[in-house]
């Protein structure tokens, strides 16, 4: 990236997750210098110093988005958001950067899965980024190449897949052994909440009742579909004291699941999309096909209209703690090779430019949260989960200057004929947002301003993340300490035994066998 003179963010109210002050932001080498009041004496600015006059305006930290799937081969196609667009229209809506994810086919490395993505993204992305990697299937090799990711490539956080069945699907006692291990080598474990052998069963059900449009998608995967995988998750990762995030909260029984999880202590972490935030599931009944399908993406949106004003409470009261996009967009002529049948409707929806005035309006301009709120919600709060905090996240001496100086009274529509996107359409048309980002400076670079890009193709750069985030770590080495559960001690019983003849022994070996699961499946 080139490099860029000293910018001053002169008098704007600087907005962190914990409290907010009007003060000047001094950038020098791509990093907040200097935070207070009137750093700039009266007079001429030296020379190299841009000043950009936020009077009247909010600077915040750049956004993180903790869910994309950029260039993604999937279903048969390719996601047509690729690294270079989509993190160009992530900073023209206020996100500096983005995590997406690396995912190896069934049998495949997971270190060859990470490269690959690098390759992709490295030379393309507009934006800093780094990388969860997807656990799809399990052996030694995996385990071994989950701790060298850890260790060496800086991945702190493996997604497992508990739908797509035959494709990443993993059944429990895997997703118990990755969690296990997730905790061995301080990654946080994440799910893709939804009961894959009901949604294969289900979406046979409605092609024999003749439902082939999108509708049948959200059909075949209702509400409780997704609650029982999120019980199910967290009820393993309790088991084995795992921190766990649980990705794309859809639904309002499963945020209530997650919610009351949290309520009970357990380290669950739960994260609404834009699309889930913004808008509904009412749209898979739309008479235009293509309109029905451009909503398709798993877990679905909800036919219940009340369910986005319910997700941005939760996520407004603590409930829910961190927000993406799951951006995964495909054309229509992409979407359309499932016109015939739901089940080849290539999911994903857009988010990664909009989520920032998304939840600003449904958030902020509605009044369930407030601006400190939003940082939490949009930047902070991840930074901290993923281990980057305060380098990014927060607006303080020593951070990166990724920032957004965000004007809360503008509105802006929504609308596919002007966004930057590749994708040739918008879940969110026609939405008026309040909040609208006037610049965007990642790492101390003007990026965006003005409806302008100043940016190239590589001028973003990988982040590596350490394991063992503090955030999501202390109670989780705390609990191993004081929590393990101890042997009563007792004397030993001198009783009678009742004796068993050899093959009532045999069945009991192999039943005890059987129960403690030390059966031949790894
Ligand atoms: O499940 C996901 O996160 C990806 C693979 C596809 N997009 C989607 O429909 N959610
Ligand atoms: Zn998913
Ligand atoms: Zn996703």
């Amino acid at each position: 990236m080139a490099p860029q003179g000293r910018l001053l963010i002169r008098g704007g109210r600087v907005v962190n997750d914990d409290c907010s002050q009007v003060a000047d932001v001094l950038v020098e080498d791509g990093v907040v210098r200097a935070l207070g009041r009137d750093l700039l004496p009266p007079g001429d600015a030296p020379r190299g110093l841009r000043i950009l006059d936020a009077a009247g305006k909010l600077v915040l930290p750049g956004g993180i988005d903790t869910h994309t799937h950029m260039q993604f081969p999937f279903m048969g196609t390719q996601s047509v958001d690729d690294f270079y667009r989509g993190t160009k229209a992530a900073l023209a809506g206020g996100t500096t950067m983005i995590i997406d994810f690396a995912i190896p086919q069934k049998g495949s490395s997971l270190l060859e899965a990470f490269e690959t993505w690098r390759s992709w993204a490295d030379p393309n992305v507009c934006c800093d980024y780094s990388l969860h990697v997807a656990v799809t299937w399990w052996s030694d090799k995996v385990k071994e190449e989950m701790k060298t990711l850890a260790q060496d490539k800086g991945v702190n956080s493996f997604k497992m897949f508990m739908a797509y069945k035959g494709l990443y699907m993993v059944q429990d006692e895997q997703m118990y052994a990755a969690f296990c291990h997730c905790k061995e080598i301080g990654a946080i474990a994440q799910v893709h909440a939804e009961n894959g052998d009901l949604i294969a069963e289900g979406a046979k059900k409605m092609l024999a009742l003749g439902i082939t449009g999108p509708e049948g998608h959200e059909l075949c995967r209702p509400e409780a579909v997704e609650a029982e995988a999120t019980l199910r998750a967290i009820t393993i990762a309790s088991a084995v004291n795992c921190p766990l995030y649980v990705v794309h909260v859809m639904s309002k029984s499963a945020a209530k699941v997650v919610a009351d999880a949290r309520r009970e202590g357990k380290v669950v972490y739960g994260e609404p999309i834009a699309a889930g935030l913004g808008t509904d599931g009412t749209h898979y009944w739309s008479k235009e096909w293509h309109h029905a399908a451009h909503h398709v993406m798993g877990p679905p949106l909800r036919p219940d209209p009340s369910t986005p004003g319910f997700l941005v409470n939760l996520l407004a009261n603590g409930d829910l703690t961190t927000t993406g996009s799951d951006n995964c967009t495909f054309n229509t002529c992409q979407k359309a090779l499932g016109k015939d049948d739901f089940t080849k409707i290539p999911n994903g929806v857009n988010g990664v430019e909009d989520r920032m005035s998304v939840i600003w309006e449904k958030g902020v301009h509605s009044g369930k949260m407030d601006e400190n709120r939003f940082v939490a919600v949009t930047s902070t709060n991840a930074a901290k989960i993923f281990n980057l905090y305060p380098k990014k996240g927060r607006i303080a001496v020593g951070s990166d200057a990724d920032i957004v100086i965000w004007d809360p009274e503008a509105t802006r529509t929504i609308s596919a004929k002007t966004h930057h996107q590749a994708v040739n359409f918008n879940i969110f048309e026609g939405m008026v947002c309040h909040g609208v980002p006037l610049v965007t400076i990642s790492r101390g670079r003007v990026v965006y301003e003005a409806g302008v890009f100043s940016v190239a193709a590589g001028d973003g750069k990988f982040i590596p993340r350490k394991p063992f985030a503090e955030y999501v770590y202390k109670r989780i080495t705390q609990r191993d300490k004081t929590c393990t559960p101890m042997p009563v001690q007792r004397a030993p019983y001198k009783g009678d035994v009742f004796t068993l003849n050899s093959r009532e022994a045999e069945e009991g070996d192999r039943a005890g066998t059987r129960m403690q699961g030390h059966s031949s499946s790894g």
